[in-house]
């Protein structure tokens, strides 16, 4: 073998140094109130990272929350005051094609701030794949599928609206597995509501339910087997995110539906805690947990080698998160459970030029350089906090 050096043409291979990172808040009304135990909410607030390289490619990522800093700790003003101050000076001059390198800065910088750091890695990927002309999933590893089946989320809390909403989605060929967000209420009102959805979608559709840590263990352990007899298919954590002994309790016994962890995985050493407590089925993969791409491949793959399901989870997030996810989703062999990313049909408008594809109960991979979508400027500066 000649011993050369590969040459990378040069229009390829340009400066790829952070010249710059802007962040800014947005408030984006949703179609109908969204109800969980701990918020409920009527837009959905984001941080929209727009990352240029001195090549002059610009990469973007978003940051989402749900109701300020009540689903995590997190809230837009908080990582906006963040990303600017410590996050973005600490890439300023590095190369974005090192991505650890880039998450070993961020991580120095600040504690935790997980979501704050997804979406400034988010845009690394995006400026690194628009420079290379390739998507973020051949950086990640390459895609497996080309789209990825997607679930609706019921939570207006009215099952009468639940039902049409449901129909309205069956009989459009979006989605035919709802999550029904339970823990607003008393539980014997929600196991009501739920048999009366599980009645009407007899079936036709499949059910989950997500309780976002709303119950305790006893509570559990009545409601639980409930659930089991009405069909629901799997159940997202019905107990304290610190609890992670419950779930493993819970999930021995005889007559409780799969578990799916939540809020109780945040990075891989979590991911470990769980897996050797044996206390869940499946967990939910989400950039705002996990910290970007790369992190959300982590937990991934220690769930993987525990033979715990992967979930594609959201924090409903417009399509430039939807995107990223997407990008990472379509990468892994198996994706037991689809995904969960209707965030942007959530929202009364998009942010992007090109919204995502939505079609045959999937929704599909973008097919361009990237995370694959382009941030919409005038959508940006009509949905921009003043
Ligand atoms: C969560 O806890 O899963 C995802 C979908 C939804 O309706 O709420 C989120 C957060
Ligand atoms: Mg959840």
């Amino acid at each position: 073998m000649p011993d050369s050096t590969i040459t990378i043409p040069a229009d390829l291979w340009r400066d790829l140094a952070v010249e710059s990172v802007r962040s800014t808040i947005v408030d984006v009304p949703t179609v109908r109130r969204h109800k969980l135990s701990q918020t409920s909410v009527t837009a959905q607030s984001y941080v929209i990272v727009e990352l240029r390289l001195a090549n002059g490619a610009v990469g973007i990522g978003e940051a989402a929350t749900l109701g300020g800093p009540r689903w995590s700790e997190e809230s837009v003003e908080a990582m906006k005051a963040n990303i600017d101050a410590y996050l973005a000076p600490a890439l300023i001059g590095l190369p974005a094609d090192r991505l650890e390198a880039a998450g070993a800065r961020l991580d120095a910088a600040a504690r935790r701030n997980n979501a704050a750091k997804a979406a400034i890695e988010t845009a690394l990927f995006d400026a690194v794949g628009r420079t290379l002309g390739v998507p973020a999933a051949l950086l990640l590893g390459g895609k497996v599928r080309e789209s990825v089946p997607v679930l609706w989320t019921l939570a207006s809390g009215d099952p009468g609206q639940e039902i049409e909403e449901a129909e309205r989605k069956l009989a459009a060929r979006l989605h035919r597995t709802f999550k029904v967000k339970i823990g607003a209420q008393a539980p014997e009102a929600d196991l009501t509501r739920l048999g009366r959805l599980a009645g009407a979608l007899d079936g036709r559709a499949r059910l989950i339910v997500d309780a976002n840590q709303a119950w305790d263990e006893t509570t559990a352990v009545r409601c639980l087997p409930r659930l089991a007899e009405m069909g629901i298919a799997l159940v997202e954590q019905p107990v304290p995110a610190w609890n992670i002994g419950a779930m493993a309790r819970l999930r021995a016994r005889p007559g409780t539906p799969p578990l799916l962890a939540d809020e109780c995985v945040f990075d891989a050493h979590d991911m470990l805690a769980v897996a050797q407590a044996a206390a869940a089925d499946a967990v939910s993969l989400k950039l705002v947990k996990h910290g970007g791409l790369l992190g959300l491949r982590k937990v991934a793959a220690v769930a993987e080698a525990a033979g715990i399901g992967l979930y594609g989870g959201c924090l409903l997030e417009s399509s430039i998160g939807a995107a990223a996810h997407l990008q990472a989703f379509a990468t892994f062999r198996e994706l037991a459970w689809g995904c969960e990313h209707f965030g942007p049909q959530i929202l009364v408008d998009d942010l992007v030029e090109e919204p995502l594809r939505f079609a045959d109960f999937q929704v599909h991979l973008p097919n361009r350089p990237g995370i694959g979508v382009t941030l919409d400027q005038d959508k940006l500066r009509r949905y921009a906090r003043q």
